[in-house]
């Protein structure tokens, strides 16, 4: 087959003699040693088509992982594969004396990862990046590999710590389903969809223990408490309590069964994330006791009421808005389950208070009936945050251990996935622009740093071109102009937003860039951003208002005067009033987006501290079916993650380098039987191609693995 394919004239959408083809094929002669290839470096040639074909031909059997190059190449199985996750299975690779010998695993990486920090002489912190478009595998793969260090970091435990190694680990692998039922929601991509990014550091001391663990999040998609796109379903925790109450829950939470709730929409469908039982238990173990649990599961239910509440248009604007008929029921039900004061409820929904002149007087104005429904949304959106941050607080003060316990970390980054919807707003732009910079820190730290080093050894080398994804970051981030800081402008000039200028501005400004584009066939606003991954259109309408992310003072209020024990704690009545985006404020505007870019610069700090490995999941088809190998879409993901480029950087470079004094150290000795001098560098391949070095006795020690 090798041979086949090495004689064939092979177009970069074809595989071998065979078309490309859409779905998995059972090809008739094919040969299985291609299934056999672990790593991808040994495909001859590498080109995009005889790689895929490798994919292809192992995911036929039930081989979903595959090494390349400094990468793992993991294929989503979409179906349960328990015997590739057993305890078992992770303790042969935890005791393997020679781990690239086991078949590539994601264990593979986790062990490498665990013997690094091992090492006594340098003990540095790794990362395990975990990337791949949404629905590809990266939570599924964060979540395997935080039970592999359960277990494993649990193994060499003595008898009397054993205990509370296996307390702590349990409580860390307790976070997850927490986190998720928070965090995580259906979308059209996947139906346990990451919305947030995490990053969760499991700290080990010196023997190689887990004591503890931290974890940092990330950009909560919090519109999605207030707003559902078509087909696509709230965070999970909401249908967890209204199908998962007991019936005395049902009463105290106002759920009564089937009760409908217009934040909650296809809740006819039932997914296995839906139990609630696996949340309350791990919530418990986390030290989340009942009374406060239920506390939290009041709050959710009052939102839920809360999304119940329309409103009439006024007859006038000096006229408040009333609730519609049906839902004066809810307004009840909602301040009961938040304990705030039904009338202040109301007052806060429909009157805008404005502050002006210099004696600061205040005004009342009445909310048109689209201001009130802003204003309701806002109310659910920043309690939702507030308790998903007080979650993960509580989380870290549960798991995390004291400094002086732990001396290395081992950490597991699981973002969003890159997206592309019919819809994209600064959502998906936050999301897309966190994949764009985790490209570049692979493309810097391993495409480009690699070749350079090779360039600066002197080595004759050809220079292996890769997408290089500067130009899209420029355009979101740059300086002195990027979208990033056109949308910030737009937010503090304090003006109504205008999506059709904001659109010209960006045009205009932005159009020497290539990565810039727009539909110009689309009536609405919008600009198209050619990602790594792909072409996204962006809509601006909305925006600019998103991200202001306005929380108007009064409702911070609102919640301050709640009597519930744990909205008081989310809403503090000493703190001090949020960023007024609507003019009563001279402080800087904190932007979502300003927010976000320093939160993803001090993310990259610490990646860029560590050891990085690479995993990089992939989608066989986009539908989640199992036995469904669409080559295209898998083709399109191995080009936009330049899997093909790592592997001929792989296969053509060193695989061992050696610094040049241990070289010296352990070949020394044939020097003194040789004249010639190496030439003085800090560090060295294990051989060079150079005539230079073919010349010398070195040349033959240890020739390079293969050649381009
Ligand atoms: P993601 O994290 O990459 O998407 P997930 O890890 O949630 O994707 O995986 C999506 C679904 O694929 C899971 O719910 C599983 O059903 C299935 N799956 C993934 N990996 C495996 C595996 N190794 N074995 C069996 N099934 C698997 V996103 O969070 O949307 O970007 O934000
Ligand atoms: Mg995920």
């Amino acid at each position: 087959m090798l041979q086949q394919v090495n004689g064939q004239e092979t177009s970069p959408l074809s595989c071998g003699n065979d078309p490309l083809s859409e779905d998995l094929q059972v090809f008739l002669g094919s040969d299985f040693q291609l299934a056999e290839l672990d790593d991808l470096t040994k495909v001859n040639p590498v080109t995009p088509a005889t790689v895929l074909r490798c994919l292809q031909e192992r995911y036929q059997v039930d081989v979903f992982y595959t090494t390349a190059g400094c990468t793992l190449v993991a294929l989503n199985p979409f179906k349960p594969v328990p015997h590739l996750y057993c305890p078992e299975l992770m303790r042969d690779y935890h005791i393997a004396p020679q781990l690239q010998k086991l078949k590539p695993h994601i264990f593979t990486v986790g062990e490498q990862s665990y013997r690094n920090v091992k090492s006594l002489l340098e003990p540095v912190d790794q990362s395990i990046i975990v990337s791949g478009e949404s629905g590809a595998g990266k939570t599924w793969t964060s979540r395997c590999l935080m039970k592999f260090y359960a277990t494993v970091a649990n193994s060499s435990a003595s008898q009397e710590t054993h205990e509370t190694v296996e307390r702590i680990e349990k409580r860390v692998l307790d976070s997850n389903p927490v986190m998720e039922a928070f965090g995580n929601a259906c979308t059209l991509r996947n139906s346990n969809s990451s919305r947030f990014g995490k990053y969760i550091q499991l700290q080990l001391n010196r023997a190689q223990q887990m004591t503890g663990a931290s974890v940092q999040t990330y950009l909560l998609e919090k519109t999605r408490v207030a707003y559902q796109a078509p087909l696509e379903r709230n965070f999970h925790i909401f249908y967890q309590i209204t199908k998962g109450a007991s019936s005395s829950e049902r009463l105290e939470w106002h759920l009564p069964e089937g009760a409908a709730f217009h934040w909650l929409p296809n809740s006819d469908r039932t997914l296995e994330e839906d139990c609630f039982e696996v949340t309350k238990d791990a919530m418990l173990h986390l030290g989340i006791d009942h009374s406060t649990q239920n506390n939290i599961f009041k709050i959710l239910s009052g939102l839920l009421h809360l999304g119940n509440i329309h409103f009439d248009d006024s007859e006038d604007e000096s006229q408040v808005c009333q609730p519609q008929e049906d839902a004066k029921c809810f307004v009840m039900t909602t301040a009961s389950l938040l304990w705030i004061p039904k009338e202040e409820l109301m007052e806060t929904l429909r009157v805008r208070t404005i502050t002006a002149g210099k004696q600061q007087q205040v005004f009342r104005k009445p909310c048109s009936r689209a201001e009130c429904e802003t204003r309701r949304d806002c109310l659910a959106k920043v309690t939702y945050a507030r308790l998903f941050d007080w979650l993960v607080s509580v989380i870290n003060g549960s798991i995390c251990a004291e400094p002086s316990t732990w001396t290395t970390f081992i950490g597991l980054l699981d973002v969003y996935g890159f997206e592309c919807f019919p819809n994209n707003n600064l959502e998906q732009l936050c999301i897309n622009y966190a994949n764009e910079k985790l490209q570049q820190h692979f493309v810097a730290h391993y495409l480009r740093a690699q070749q350079e080093e090779y360039a600066a050894e002197g080595l004759e080398w050809s220079f292996i071109s890769y997408q290089d994804n500067q130009s899209c970051l420029d355009l979101i981030e740059g300086s002195p102009v990027s979208i990033c800081s056109l949308i910030n402008e737009e937010c503090r000039l304090n003006r109504p937003s205008n999506a059709t200028q904001l659109q010209t501005r960006i045009e205009s400004t932005l159009s020497s860039n290539a990565s810039l584009n727009r539909n110009k066939f689309s009536k609405d606003p919008n600009f198209i951003i050619a990602h790594y991954a792909g072409p996204v259109q962006y809509q601006i309408e909305g925006m600019v208002e998103k991200n202001k992310d306005p929380v108007p003072p009064e409702l911070t209020r609102l919640l301050q005067h709640s009597q519930d024990s744990l909205l008081q704690k989310l809403f503090p009545s000493q703190e001090k009033e949020p960023n007024d985006l609507l003019g009563q404020s001279r402080a800087p505007v904190v932007t979502v987006v300003s927010r976000f870019k320093s939160s993803l610069e001090q993310l990259m700090q610490v990646l860029h501290s560590t050891t990085p490995h690479y995993i990089r999941c992939i989608k066989p088809n986009s539908h989640g079916h199992a036995q469904r190998f669409r080559a295209k879409e898998v083709l399109s993901q191995l080009e936009a993650c330049g899997i093909v480029e790592t592997v001929h950087i792989s296969a053509a470079g060193f695989p061992i380098r050696v610094s040049f004094q241990s070289f010296l150290e352990r070949y020394d000795l044939l020097r003194k039987s040789y004249p010639s001098q190496p030439r003085p560098s800090s560090r060295l391949p294990s051989s060079s191609p150079t005539k230079e070095h073919s010349a010398s006795p070195f040349a033959n020690l240890s020739p390079k693995r293969r050649w381009c």
